[in-house]
């Protein structure tokens, strides 16, 4: 392997501290006035949240150099939030990577550049190492739902045709799983039922645990025209969030109590007799076993165990009860629970027993977090899944993937662990090596004191990503991949709309496409075999076959047909089987409507079982996995502000958006503040059991006075998840985010942030 001088990467210390330190370059605006002509624009859509708003690039030789509204795009009609509006200055960054790197071993903090060749090679010798002394497993691979569709498939592909591995997992992990298994549970399909034109005529809007001004910036449009139509909304939060703030019904629930909540809206509909009789009889099960766990969730238990006055609940039921078209929708906010799943499901009971689903304007929702949020849990990428939603302990499921790869089905693994339980073996040192691309588990995971600790161990650490983030900088090889405007494809956005990505620049120097660099490390191993795709293109061909017959069924899908509809929505088979309705040109934009047809219930109703009914779910409410006592008196909950995304790896680099919301604040209500002789911008330490994080105090109205709020976008000293709970949800595997005990004290200073994080021992 030859050895090359680090090259100079402007702005780039690769240096600098493992841990953030407060970064030196932000791309500003600077171009915006230069006048520079673009040469042409491209139409595709936004790199971050799960709207996928559509976007025009405008393009200046191999350099994005600003954006234009794209108003005929029907999601968001040219509307895009702050980050999409600066999403643009990530490209020509000077952080940017443009080399592969290695651990410098003279200097234990920094890299030297290597020639991307080596860097290959070493990653294959580390794996072909790991997994003949160790076994196949030994090396595990996680991945993320920023990226396309096509990159997801070929994720899964990688780990488990050409490592033969059993771990592999992603992102949405964190994210998704808990609305995942939830409606998987209850409907047997894992998609928002409803198209969001939907929302516009609903007579009641629910929204529980959703931050939308903030986090679905596009979809408070749906919401605030709903309202102009007459909507009720009702909103369900621990904090009075933007979107709270204009809402005819606000209900401030202590966090982790939603199934508690759901259990006692329930309870009064069946009270009140505000049933639909028919829908639950043709197609539902499990009424009656609901209807009893219920029985017990009286308005005023329900109040003491929510913290929400009897009053409201009452006047929520009476909206909700009667009404006759309605939406509801949640986010993290109820899924980031150790009983995530329970609390979707207890939403998806009233939605049940009202009988409104499946028609217009009658529609129940999760809304996905990231690009590909929803495309991204479908093709095989999470540990328990093949392509097409498929299975990876089903036989027959096996079976037909196997086929279209054209490998004998037993040489496919078995399921294998979640995210963190990845994490937990690596540092058991039962695995010893770890692929990363798309995945900044440093900042994300929760109680990451431990998450560092685990990934000192490994033997051969990889991460693949354009910057490099606090996770990468535990790497012995960082990959150079590709921004979202570097390459084209598929994403399928919060509606289950299909939509594509189109390549606006090349990746710069020794940068490449995610994929390819995928399919070296495969060819680098010898064992490219079904990894020698020549585009994006030549994937989703064959994702389309791996999809065929699935739930998940894109095999009617072409690009062609995307750019020609404004997206499709999936399932979409190629042809129409035996007894179903034609489908029209954007597929199913409304799944369960009455007569519809699925591969799982064949047309014996519209739900995706056998009988073609939706399940109801006992929901027994349960607390949280850390309550607050007289040590830890205070509930932490955790999430995002407007214009910061996830682990903050982009969105602290793009200037206007670091100062818009430079540092993390700890949200408390003036009564706490008070009573802890705080006052707003003074320094706090906030400390759990696991951890302490010293931030300024932002000092509000609009939260619990029980309850303390982080945004978790940065990392080091000031990351929000020191402190957070690694309990997870029994069933999906979400860590529980959204609540822990702390102890608040007033700080003198901040602790010094750029000195170097040493792992918990
Ligand atoms: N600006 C911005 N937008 C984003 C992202 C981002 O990082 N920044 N990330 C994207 C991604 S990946 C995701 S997953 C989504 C997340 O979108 P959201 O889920 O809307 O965002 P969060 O801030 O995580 O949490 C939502 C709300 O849940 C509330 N909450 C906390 N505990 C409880 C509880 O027990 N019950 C109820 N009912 N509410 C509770 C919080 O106060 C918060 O207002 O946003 C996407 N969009
Ligand atoms: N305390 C707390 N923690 C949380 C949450 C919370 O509410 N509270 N929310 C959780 C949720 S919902 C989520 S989704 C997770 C997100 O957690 P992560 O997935 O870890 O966060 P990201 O910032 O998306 O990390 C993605 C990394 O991949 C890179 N990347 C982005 N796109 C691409 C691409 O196309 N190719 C390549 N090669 N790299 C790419 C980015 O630069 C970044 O370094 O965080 C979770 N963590
Ligand atoms: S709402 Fe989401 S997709 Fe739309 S511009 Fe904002 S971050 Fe991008
Ligand atoms: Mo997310």
């Amino acid at each position: 392997m030859t050895e090359t001088a680090t090259p100079p990467v402007p702005g780039l210390d690769l240096k600098m501290i493992r841990e953030f330190g407060p970064f030196r370059a932000y791309a500003t605006d600077a171009r915006v006035d230069t006048g520079v002509e673009p040469d042409r624009t491209v139409k595709t859509h936004c790199c971050f949240c799960g709207q996928q708003c559509g976007v025009q690039l405008k393009v200046k030789d191999n350099s994005v150099i600003g954006i234009e509204p794209w108003y005929e795009f029907p999601f968001n009609r040219g509307m895009l939030c702050p980050k999409g509006v600066k999403r643009y200055l990530q490209q020509g960054h000077p952080d940017r990577l443009v080399h592969a790197y290695e651990k410098d071993a003279t200097n234990p903090a920094g890299f030297r550049a290597l020639p991307y060749a080596d860097a290959i090679a070493r990653v294959a010798e580390a794996i072909e190492r790991i997994q003949t002394e160790h076994g196949p497993d030994a090396f595990a691979v996680l991945s993320g739902a920023s990226l396309t569709t096509e990159k997801t498939y070929l994720m899964g592909k990688f780990a488990h045709m050409c490592l033969r591995t059993a771990n592999i997992d992603y992102n949405g992990r964190l994210c998704m799983v808990s609305a995942g298994a939830g409606n998987k549970k209850a409907f047997g399909v894992d998609r928002a039922a409803n198209p969001w034109n939907d929302i516009l005529g609903a007579e009641v809007i629910l929204v529980t645990g959703a931050n939308v001004a903030e986090c679905a910036p596009i979809t408070t449009n749906y919401l605030w025209q709903a309202r102009e139509h007459g909507a009720k909304i009702i909103v369900v939060d621990p904090r009075i969030t933007p979107l709270a703030r204009t809402c005819d019904l606000f209900m401030p629930i202590k966090p982790g109590r939603d199934a508690a909540l759901f259990s006692g809206l329930l309870h009064l509909m069946i009270e009140n007799d505000w049933l639909d009789h028919d829908f639950i009889e043709q197609h539902t099960v499990g009424f009656e076993r609901v209807a009893e766990e219920v029985r017990k969730w009286n308005p005023r238990r329900t109040a003491e165990v929510t913290g929400i006055a009897e009053k409201s609940i009452r006047q929520a039921a009476e909206w909700w009860g009667p009404a006759k078209t309605s939406f509801l929708m949640h986010a993290r906010g109820i899924e980031h629970h150790s009983h995530g799943v329970q609390n979707v499901l207890s939403t998806i009971n009233i939605v049940l027993a009202s009988g409104r689903i499946g028609r217009p304007n009658c529609g129940y929702a999760t809304i996905t977090g990231q690009a590909n949020g929803q495309g991204g849990r479908e093709h095989g990428q999470k540990c328990d899944q093949l392509p097409g939603g498929r299975d990876l302990a089903n036989p027959d499921h096996r079976a037909h993937v196997a086929g279209v790869w054209g490998m004998d089905p037993d040489e496919l693994p078995q399921p294998g662990v979640d995210a963190y339980e990845i994490i937990r073996k690596a540092d058991a040192g039962e695995i010893k090596g770890l692929l990363s691309i798309c995945f900044n588990p440093v900042v994300s995971l929760p109680d990451n004191n431990f998450v560092r600790k685990a990934l000192e161990k490994l033997d051969f650490f990889v991460a693949i990503d354009f910057f490099l983030s606090e996770t990468a900088r535990y790497a012995d090889v960082v990959l150079p991949g590709s921004l979202q405007e570097e390459d084209e494809g598929t994403v399928t956005q919060v509606e289950g709309r299909i939509v594509r990505i189109n390549k606006a620049v090349d990746p710069p120097g020794e940068a490449r496409q995610d994929w390819r660099v995928i399919q070296d490390i495969a060819k680098a191993l010898g064992r490219e075999k079904g990894l020698t795709f020549a585009s994006p293109g030549e994937m989703f061909e064959e994702l389309r076959a791996a999809s065929k017959g699935g739930v998940c069924d894109y095999s009617g899908v072409t690009y062609e047909r995307i750019e020609e509809n404004f997206g499709v929505f999936w399932p979409c088979p190629d042809e129409t089987p035996p007894g179903a309705p034609e489908l029209g040109p954007q597929g199913t934009p409304r799944l369960f409507e009455p007569g519809s047809w699925n591969p799982v219930a064949k047309g014996a109703g519209p739900f995706y079982f056998p009988d073609g009914k939706a399940r109801f779910n006992p929901t027994p409410y349960e607390g949280p996995a850390e309550d607050v006592d007289s040590d830890y008196p205070i509930i932490l909950t955790t999430g995002r502000v407007v214009s910061q995304f996830l682990s903050g790896n982009q969105t602290r680099r793009i200037g206007p958006l670091v100062d818009h919301y430079p540092e993390p604040k700890c949200e408390m209500h003036p009564r706490l503040a008070a009573r802890l002789g705080i006052a707003d911008a003074d320094w706090v330490t906030v400390e759990s059991r696991r951890g302490t994080c010293t931030v300024r105090a932002s000092v509000v109205k609009t939260i619990r006075p029980d309850t303390v709020f982080l945004p978790y976008h940065w990392g080091g000293r000031k990351s929000a998840n020191q402190l957070t709970i690694a309990a997870q949800d029994p069933i999906s595997k979400i860590p529980e985010y959204k609540v822990c005990a702390v102890r608040v004290t007033k700080a003198e200073a901040p602790p010094d942030y750029a000195a170097v994080l040493e792992p918990q021992q």
